[in-house]
C-alpha cells in the first residue's frame, strides 16, 4: 500500500491579506486590520511536521498541475472562473463573491494548482501509483458553488476531482465525505440532484453557512436520498463523530459501494480550532481514519482521497492532520500528540442524547441510497 502526498509552496503563497480575522478590515468602522485567519501558517506547520516526524519519507510525493479551463468549466460556470481571473488579475487581489473569501493577487494560479493537485492524486490512485492520498492545499474549497466561491473557499477542488475522475477514468460511483467542522454546502449543491455522487458531511450545526446542512437537505430529483447531513450540536466530539461514522457514514458507503472515495479533510472540528466548537483531538481522526480506510478496502481498492479544508489552531491542526496520514500510510512515527494528556478528558466525554437523537436521524435516511453489489472489477 502506498499513501500519495501533494504539496507545493505556491499553496502558501495564496495571500488572504491583511483581514480582522475574517472580515475586511475597515478602520472607518472601527475594524483594526489584521492577518486573515485562512493564512498560511496552520498548513505550513503542518506540512514541516509531515517532514520533521520523518512520515514524508514513506511517502510517494505527487507534484501537482494547475487543472486546466475544461477540467474547471465542469463543474463552475464561465462567469465565476472568469471572476476569479479578473479579481485575481487585480494589483491587491479582490473576493471571490461573498465578501468572505479573499483572492489574492495570483490566487487564480495558486487555486488552479489546488484543484490541480486533488486530480493528480486521482490519477495516481487510478494507475494503481498509490492506494490512496493527500493533498495539503490552499485555498480551500468545499464551500465554492458552480457559480460562486464562499466561506475563504475560490474554487471546489473535491467537485472538480470528482467530475475528472467519472469524465476521464472511469470511476463513476463517487463518495464525499466531509467532516470539515463547517457544511460542506457547495459540494452539496453541485451534486444534489445526481445519484452518481453520494455526499455527507458531517459539521456543527448552524454554524457556516448559517441555516444549512440539515438532515432535510437529502438531495433532490434523480438525486433524492444521495445527499446526507449530519448536523451535530455545538459541543459534539470524540463519542458523537465515531457514532455518526459508525451509524451513519459506514453504512451509506458500503449501500453506495463507490468506485472512489473523497474526503474533505477539514480538521477544524478539533477542540482548539478558533472557528467551530467542536472537541475532537488527535485520536479522534486517526479512529475516524481507519473506519474510512477500511471502507476504502472494503468498497473500492482502497481508493480514499482526501483534500485539506479548514483547520485554524496553528499548534494543533499539524497533529490532527499527522494522525490522519499516519493511518492512510498504516504507520506511526515517532511523533505522538503532545497534547495527549492535556486533552484526554475531552475524548473521554460521552454521547449525549441529543446528539445520538441527530445521528439516529441521519441514520434514518441511509436507507435511501440504492444498495449496490459491491463488483469485483479493477
Ligand atoms: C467562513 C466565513 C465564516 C466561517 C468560515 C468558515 C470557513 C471554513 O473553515 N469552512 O470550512
Ligand atoms: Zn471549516
Amino acid at each position: 500500500m502506498t499513501t500519495g502526498y501533494v504539496f507545493h509552496p505556491e499553496y502558501l503563497w495564496h495571500d488572504t491579506g491583511t483581514s480582522a480575522g475574517l472580515l475586511p478590515a475597515n478602520p472607518t468602522a472601527g475594524v483594526q486590520p489584521a492577518v486573515h485567519i485562512e493564512n498560511p501558517e496552520a498548513k505550513r506547520r503542518t506540512h514541516e511536521l509531515i517532514h520533521v516526524s520523518g512520515l514524508l519519507g514513506e511517502l510517494t510525493v505527487i507534484e501537482p498541475r494547475r487543472a486546466t479551463m475544461t477540467e474547471l468549466l465542469r463543474v463552475h460556470t464561465p462567469a465565476h472562473v472568469q471572476h476569479i481571473r479578473t479579481q485575481s488579475d487585480l494589483r491587491q487581489g479582490g473576493d471571490a463573491g461573498d465578501g468572505f473569501s479573499p483572492v489574492g493577487h495570483g490566487s487564480y494560479d495558486i487555486a488552479r494548482l489546488a484543484a490541480g493537485g486533488l486530480i493528480a492524486l486521482v490519477n495516481a490512485a487510478a494507475q494503481g501509483d498509490i492506494t490512496n492520498g493527500y493533498a495539503l492545499t490552499r485555498p480551500p474549497g468545499h464551500h465554492a458553488t458552480a457559480d460562486t466561491g464562499m466561506g475563504f473557499c475560490l474554487f471546489n477542488n473535491i467537485a472538480i476531482a470528482a467530475r475528472h475522475a467519472q469524465t476521464t477514468l472511469g470511476l463513476t460511483r463517487i463518495a464525499i465525505v466531509d467532516w470539515d467542522a463547517h457544511h460542506g454546502n457547495g459540494t452539496q449543491a453541485i451534486f444534489y440532484t445526481d445519484p452518481t455522487v453520494l455526499t455527507i458531511s458531517l459539521h456543527q450545526a448552524n454554524c457556516f453557512p448559517p441555516d444549512s446542512g440539515w438532515t432535510h437537505e437529502n438531495g433532490a430529483a434523480d438525486g433524492a436520498g444521495y445527499a446526507l447531513n449530519v448536523p451535530l450540536p455545538p459541543g459534539s466530539g470524540h463519542a458523537a463523530y465515531l457514532h455518526a461514522m459508525h451509524q451513519v457514514v459506514i453504512p451509506a458507503l458500503d449501500r453506495f459501494a463507490p468506485d472512489l472515495i473523497l474526503l474533505a479533510n477539514g480538521v477544524d472540528a478539533n477542540v482548539f480550532d478558533p472557528m467551530a466548537r467542536q472537541m475532537l483531538t488527535a485520536t479522534s481522526y486517526r479512529e475516524m481514519t481507519s473506519l474510512l480506510v477500511d471502507a476504502a478496502d472494503r468498497l473500492c481498492h482502497g481508493r480514499l482521497i482526501a483534500a485539506h479544508e479548514g483547520g485554524y489552531s496553528p499548534f494543533y491542526t499539524p497533529y490532527c492532520a499527522l494522525a490522519f496520514l499516519e493511518e492512510l500510510t498504516g504507520t506511526t512515527t515517532r511523533v505522538t500528540d503532545p497534547y495527549a494528556a492535556v486533552v484526554a478528558g475531552y475524548t473521554a466525554e460521552p454521547l449525549r442524547a441529543h446528539q445520538q437523537a441527530v445521528i439516529d436521524e441521519a441514520a434514518h435516511l441511509v436507507p435511501r441510497i440504492g444498495k449496490r453489489e459491491i463488483t469485483t472489477a479493477p
